[in-house]
């Protein structure tokens, strides 16, 4: 497919489409009535800190539009990165929620990750870690419209905790937790420009920080302040990873309503 017509499917995607093509027009039989009107793949960018989620952003903005400007913050020299949650691409049917990324996925970090996850902090809120930590089974769940349906999970290639698992044994709570509600984690290894071990080594390692269903995805970002270039087979593969989030995202949508259905 051209770059071209890659950009067109997700610039006119309707919510449900992709498995509407494969399943027929019954694919969403379970929804609530209007639900899926106001429905967006509403998919969200986790990972730990500099780890280039907001550049991912910026990266998927260049590839759709063109755009050079960038509509993420992202991290420089003595500055901090994302503290306020952010949504992106108002415009069409998905939405990507940017989120402040981890220094240690510790409890208070999960118990927001969690919120975030069930829709409970909302665009332009401050990210605070304080307070206390709330149990997954106390929160209060917002309806289906609201909470995410796919999450990219980033991780740095270059980062020497990859290789050495410490991430897997981190983030297992957060990925049992994930599998159980039916929200698949893709792994997004991001700096794939600076990769200088083996690219099977990271890709291996990488897999497992998602569920162990999915490839790792490799991503160089869009570096506006480096060059307004942007390697169309960076674009692809940055247009690809977008495409394959929508439609896990939306198989999670119709498991999830026809969980609900059944109860
Ligand atoms: N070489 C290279 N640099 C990258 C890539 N992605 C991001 N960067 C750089 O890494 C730094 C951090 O990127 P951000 O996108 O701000 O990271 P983040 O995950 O949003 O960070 P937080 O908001 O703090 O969680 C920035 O200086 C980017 O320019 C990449 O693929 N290759
Ligand atoms: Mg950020």
């Amino acid at each position: 497919m051209s770059l071209q017509k890659m950009r067109q499917e997700l610039i006119s995607y309707k919510t449900g489409s992709f498995l509407k093509a494969e399943f027929g027009e019954n694919a969403f039989d379970a929804a609530e009535q209007g639900e899926m009107e106001k429905m967006k793949i509403r998919i969200g960018l986790f990972g730990f800190t500099g780890s280039g989620k907001s550049s991912f952003v910026n990266s998927v903005s260049k590839s759709l539009l063109d755009d050079n400007h960038g509509r993420a913050v992202v991290q420089s020299t003595g500055a901090e990165g994302t503290i306020i949650l952010e949504e992106f691409f108002y415009e069409y049917k998905f939405r990507m929620i940017d989120t402040r990324g981890f220094m240690d996925l510790e409890r208070c970090e999960e118990s927001e990750l969690f919120r975030i996850l069930y829709g409970q902090l909302e665009d332009g809120e401050n990210i605070v870690r304080e307070g206390e930590v709330i149990s997954t089974n106390k929160m209060k769940k917002t309806p289906l419209c609201s909470q995410l349906h796919v999450v990219m999970w980033f991780v740095k290639s270059t980062d020497p905790r990859l290789t050495q698992q410490i991430y897997n044994a981190k983030n297992a709570f957060v990925r049992s937790h994930l599998f159980d509600l039916g929200v698949t984690i893709i792994p997004v290894v991001t700096f794939a420009d600076c990769i200088t071990k083996s690219r099977d080594l990271v890709k291996t390692h990488a897999m497992n920080t998602g569920d162990g269903r999915q490839q790792p995805h490799f991503i160089t970002n869009f570096l506006p302040e480096l060059s307004t270039d942007y390697d169309e087979s960076n674009q692809r593969a940055v247009l690809q990873l977008v495409k394959k989030a929508i439609q896990l995202g939306e198989e999670s949508l119709r498991a999830r309503q026809m969980k609900r259905f059944v109860f």
